[in-house]
């Protein structure tokens, strides 16, 4: 333990803040430390080992402020909701004008919008921070996406980055914008990564009827050396590889197909709607992982109408390009949400900096950022990633196959909702006509909503109707 002051404080030692926490003094910097359950504080200094030297156990909000230099940084790591709101209420007695809260659960951005307008009128800095990867990320290099005042982020910038992962040497930590800018790409970014996961089961649920899991293993590890390389394919081949112990059946074998969330991705669906947006890949996961809970449901259905027997699989070698273009249409639909919100909240959010502190450190990190955050650093026709020209050449290789593969899962009654919502966004969007204009004159026969016409100025016109 350090008689000195620490440099920053931390409040809540569950999985992700006691990583955090040993991370920070890990890079040298002294750290204050604080749980609400004081038990939480005994345990994590007997895990801290010769890192203890760096750390300043306290057992109350008030002795953890006092531990702490002037101006103060203190991050909050808690549950996020109510939890984080009571943990401000603790501390903001103990605090001076100056200090600074640092909320690095996963908030939602309106909360952390609202906790820094109120803070702010009471002379206190609010920053909120994203941070991405897990457990693992957390002890030994996350990435970590930041909102609120940017001279407070240059406050505490040399601790986010000492911590932070690194791709060739660059640290995956930025200042994005104001307020509620980090835990708003934060939210997205877990968005992407429910698309992604969905994307990934979709492919294991086209292969498995014809494959062992330890098959399936050596086709996502395959994979994961060429183009769809990243963190995700990568531990899907190791989950495939390990076996139950209990009864020597392939794991995945033994666990319930009901997938839980904890509503981030759901967040990204309902923030897309209000700016107007429809990340369909992101819906369709969301969706996926509550159909998956309902299991009474499920067996009941299958009960009514059956399961479709298990047929051929796809080719191995089109799922892998299918997979590639509704993953580059995923992460497409994310940034157009990342686009949306800093045009209607004056952020002017750096979106190729954005795919920079993603390529490592972070759940989605995937070989494909880097080449996003090229394509960003140059110019995209209508900001829409699928229109840069590294990528469309990528789709118009691939959507072929991811053609192929949603025509046979339909054909074989296997579902695939993000695939072929990827699919139904491309082929929406290479349609200069679309058929909206039925809707409009079905708009304007029962309701007079009125429609422009191709060859006529205005929006106000209205068809002949029979009655
Ligand atoms: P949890 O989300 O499980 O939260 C547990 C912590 O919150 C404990 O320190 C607990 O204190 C504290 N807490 C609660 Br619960 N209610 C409180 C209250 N009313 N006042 C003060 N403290 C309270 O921990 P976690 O899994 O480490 O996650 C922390 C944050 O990081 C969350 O926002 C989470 O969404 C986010 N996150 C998690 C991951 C991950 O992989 N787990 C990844 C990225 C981000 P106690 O010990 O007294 O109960």
């Amino acid at each position: 333990m350090s008689d000195e002051k620490a440099r920053i404080g931390l409040v809540g030692l569950a999985v992700m803040g006691a990583n955090l926490a040993l991370n920070i003094a890990e890079k040298g910097f002294g750290i204050a430390v604080y749980n609400r359950t004081a038990a939480r504080v005994d345990t994590f200094m007997q895990q801290a080992g010769p890192l203890a030297e760096a750390i300043t156990p306290c057992t109350r909000p008030e002795d953890l402020v006092a531990a702490i230099q002037p101006p103060r940084a203190i991050i909050l790591m808690v549950k996020a909701g109510a939890p984080v709101d009571e943990t401000i209420a603790a501390l903001l007695p103990h605090l001076s004008p100056g200090d600074m809260l640092i909320d690095a659960g996963n908030a939602d951005f309106n909360d952390t919008r609202r906790r820094a307008a109120a803070l702010r009128e009471k002379g206190f800095a609010y920053l909120g921070m994203g941070v991405s990867g897990g457990e693992d990320g957390a002890r030994h290099g996350p990435s970590i996406m930041v909102g609120g005042p940017a001279g407070n982020y240059e406050m505490i910038r040399d601790v986010v980055e000492a911590i932070a992962a690194r791709y060739r040497g660059d640290p995956c930590a930025a200042h994005l914008g104001p307020d509620g800018a980090g835990h708003f790409v934060k939210t997205v970014h877990n968005g992407i990564e429910y698309a992604d996961m969905q994307l990934i089961a979709e492919a294991y649920g086209l292969l498995r009827a014809n494959q062992t899991a330890a098959r399936l293993s050596e086709v996502f590890a395959n994979w994961n050396a060429g183009p769809l390389n990243s963190y995700l394919i990568e531990i899907t081949a190791k989950v495939l590889s390990v076996t139950d112990p209990q009864s020597g059946q392939p794991m995945l074998d033994v666990i319930v197909d009901a997938a839980g969330q904890k509503g981030t991705g759901r967040w990204t669906v309902i923030e897309a709607l209000k700016l107007g947006q429809s990340p369909s890949t992101i819906e369709a996961a969301v969706a996926a992982r509550s159909w998956s809970a309902d299991r009474g449901a499920r067996d009941t259905g299958q009960g009514l109408f059956g399961a479709p027997p298990a047929g051929a699989g796809p080719l191995e070698a089109d799922l892998e390009s299918a997979l590639l273009a509704a993953r580059i249409i995923a992460y497409g639909q994310g940034f157009a949400l990342l686009s949306a919100a800093s045009e209607q909240f004056d952020w002017s959010l750096d979106l190729a900096r954005v795919a920079e502190i993603w390529r490592a450190g972070c759940i989605i990190r995937s070989g494909l950022l880097d080449d996003i955050a090229t394509a960003f650093r140059g110019t995209i026709p209508h900001d829409e990633l699928a229109f840069a020209p590294a990528f469309a050449e990528w789709l118009q290789r691939t959507v072929p196959a991811l053609r192929r593969v949603v025509a046979h899962a339909v054909q074989e009654g296997q579902p695939v909702p993000a695939m072929s919502a990827a699919l139904s966004w491309f082929d929406t969007m290479r349609r200069a006509r679309g058929t909206a204009n039925l809707i409009q004159a079905q708009r304007d026969f029962f309701g007079a909503h009125g429609f422009a016409r191709l060859d006529a100025p205005g929006t106000a016109h209205h068809g002949d109707w029979p009655a």
